[in-house]
């Protein structure tokens, strides 16, 4: 079903410049290089000036300063600068989520969500600025000691994705602050103005701590602003999430340097469903997973790969549920389905049916454009669901929008098979209630994921838990368990309290 009233542009950008200014952006910076739009509407809210050569040098050289003093910080210090940011977020939380909304098209309840992940990740980060352990080693050398340290490991570049304009940033933020590391942030030039305002509230949090200011450097900025980031020998990490392609321009550049590179790409994520599965409990957990934020999370579900003995049954299940999903006004209590990030991202989705039919494929509900009339550079629409003959090239392949491809199997190795058989490697889910096949699910041979689900779908994640997938998603992990580690810098100590000098592995030299 479609809600039908849409917000104006004008009163959408009356909204994002009060919730701004609730987040500290008194006004916002006018120029020719970013435009602000909202996909609620399609229409411009700002234009921005976009960071110059210059400017990105002079950010990423007041980081590098900044870096000198922090690192010299005690961690438990480090936490408290996190920890207030993170009551700042709190005390923000509806103004931030209202420019999720605007400036991202997500639900209420998604926009919340993020928010929520922010605050999280805060809480974790304080923690682990008490818990940057190393470990000590037994030495095999009489009178030593063997051991490691973590230092601070220079400045951290954030490349940010539209999907979650402040959600992704803030993992990588938070535990690069407690781990010494200042940040300069490069956002999506889909998502400006929830840049400025987490900037603005970052910003108050470093004064609010006496911490120094240049912690933390925003560039609105293109693809050339990232590309001098990933040249720039300065930045000793690039935590990159976005599209493969833009994995496959970033990774090159910072490698022939020799710099760290964290990246999260995309993701082609499955569940398999067997015969035993919970087919009520599955339809919840598919449907939030491949139309929950209109199909726009990089672990959205993308493939179903059913037993044939219960497909038709499940897809009918799916089907029902998906024309029960509204579509429309994201600000809307009722609306689950907002609207996808821009026209091409459903032109890219209109491309992928016509290739799925050609493929003997059959769309079994979704793929109408909704409010049309109303707002016509908007892009709504009903998230599809597609019974697919074979995975074929565009099963392979992530488009960012809500289509659910469905694939059968006979046997579970025949689901394995089918699930591993993508160039991606994010994230995956089995539907079951067989132990051992979760299990077999679970273990070496079974999902090549970097996340793998029981009884759940493929997307949200808690921050608990290291974030991020193999083969073309990048292998970069970020969020929680040791995603730390890739912030800093590991020094492997020997000390000799002895008053002999015993080589290690038995080597004897001048004795
Ligand atoms: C993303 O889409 O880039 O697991 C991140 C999830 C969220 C994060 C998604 N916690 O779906």
């Amino acid at each position: 079903s479609t809600r039908t009233q849409l917000p104006s542009t004008a009163e959408l950008r009356d909204l994002a410049a009060d919730r701004l200014r609730r987040c500290g952006v008194a006004t916002v910076p006018e120029g020719a290089g970013i435009t602000a739009r909202t996909p609620i509407t399609g229409g411009v809210l700002y234009r921005l000036p976009a960071a110059t050569a210059e400017q990105t040098d002079a950010a990423v050289a007041a980081a590098e300063a900044a870096f000198r003093e922090w690192r010299a910080v005690p961690a438990p210090q480090r936490g408290a600068l996190v920890k207030r940011f993170g009551e700042l977020l709190t005390e923000h939380r509806d103004a931030l989520a209202d420019l999720v909304t605007v400036e991202a098209g997500k639900i209420r309840s998604e926009a919340l969500g993020e928010v929520r992940e922010m605050t999280d990740v805060c809480d974790f980060a304080v923690g682990l600025s008490r818990q940057l352990y190393g470990r000590t080693m037994a030495s095999e050398r009489p009178g030593h000691r063997l051991a490691e340290t973590w230092h601070p490991l220079g400045v951290t570049g954030v490349l940010s994705a539209f999907n979650f304009p402040v959600a992704v940033w803030s993992w990588n933020t938070a535990v690069a602050l407690v781990c010494g590391d200042p940040v300069v942030w490069k956002p999506s030039e889909l998502t400006p103005l929830t840049a400025l305002a987490c900037d603005a509230l970052l910003a108050r949090a470093i004064a609010d701590t006496g911490a120094p200011a240049a912690l933390h450097r925003l560039l609105l900025g293109d693809r050339e602003t990232g590309a001098l980031l990933a040249d720039d020998p300065r930045v000793a990490l690039l935590s990159a999430t976005g599209s493969v392609r833009m994995g496959r321009a970033v990774a090159p550049r910072v490698a022939a340097r020799f710099g760290r590179c964290l990246l999260e790409l995309g993701g082609n994520n499955a569940a398999v469903v067997t015969p035993s599965a919970d087919l009520d409990l599955a339809v919840r957990g598919i449907v939030f997973s491949a139309a929950g934020t209109a199909g726009q999370r990089c672990t959205t579900l993308r493939r179903l790969i059913v037993h044939e003995d219960v497909a038709d049954r499940l897809t009918e299940k799916i089907v029902h549920a998906y024309g029960q999903l509204p579509v429309g006004n994201p600000f809307d209590a009722a609306t689950l389905v907002g609207p996808l990030i821009s026209p091409a991202a459903h032109a890219a989705m209109a491309k992928a049916l016509d290739t799925a039919r050609d493929d003997g494929g059959t769309v079994l509900t979704g793929g109408e454009p909704h409010l049309t009339d109303q707002a016509p550079d908007a892009a709504y629409v009903s998230p599809a669901v597609v019974r697919m003959p074979a995975q074929t090239e565009v099963v392979r392949t992530e488009t960012f929008a809500p289509v659910l491809y469905v694939l059968t199997y006979r046997t579970f190795e025949e689901a394995v098979a089918l699930h591993n058989g993508v160039p991606q490697g994010l994230s995956s889910s089995v539907f079951t209630r067989d132990q051992r096949e979760a299990e077999r699910f679970l273990a070496a041979d079974g999902s090549d994921c970097g996340i793998a689900n029981v009884n759940i779908g493929t997307s949200g994640a808690e921050i608990g838990g290291a974030f991020g997938g193999e083969k073309e998603t990048g292998g970069g992990r970020e969020s929680g368990s040791d995603a730390w580690r890739a912030y800093m810098r590991r020094a492997t100590t020997t000390v000799n309290y002895s008053d002999a000098l015993p080589l290690a592995q038995g080597v004897s030299f001048l004795q």
